[in-house]
């Protein structure tokens, strides 16, 4: 899965004016997630891979930015882009009391000796975030 991840990376910077998006793995344990929160910029996919021998899952239920794994077995993974910043809890629908998450999410700021307006952001539909010189 992380060369899906690799994969799903390089589409992304085509086009890009040295602004790449990262990738950050979440280790998912029987039974909490490690790191807990775990901080990434705008457009970063974060992988989490189940290192434990329970299932379970990654999920942001109520709030912006939603999302829901379904039950991750052994060894499993799943993964989720963010394209806006913020802070999201998220936890695990099989042990929720006992298994929770965070993953904050700092805006995109331009390479060194870039600026913002020489820089375009644009979203697709499938809501991927690209960032590209702007046209004069
Ligand atoms: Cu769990």
């Amino acid at each position: 899965m992380k060369l899906i991840g690799s994969v799903l990376c390089a589409a992304l910077v085509v086009g890009a004016a040295g602004v790449a998006h990262a990738a950050a793995t979440v280790s998912i344990n029987d039974f909490y997630f490690l790191p807990a929160k775990d901080t990434v910029r705008v457009g970063d996919v974060v992988t989490w891979e189940n290192d434990g021998d329970a299932t379970h899952t990654t999920t942001r239920s109520a709030g912006a930015n939603l999302w829901d794994s379904g039950f991750i077995g052994p060894a499993g993974t799943f993964q989720h882009q963010f394209n806006s910043p913020g802070t999201f809890t998220y936890h695990c629908n099989v042990h929720p009391t006992l298994m929770n998450g965070t993953i904050v999410v700092l805006a995109v700021t331009p390479a060194k000796g870039a600026t913002w307006s020489g820089l375009r952001k644009t979203y697709s539909k499938a809501g991927k975030v690209k960032v590209q010189r702007a046209r004069k």
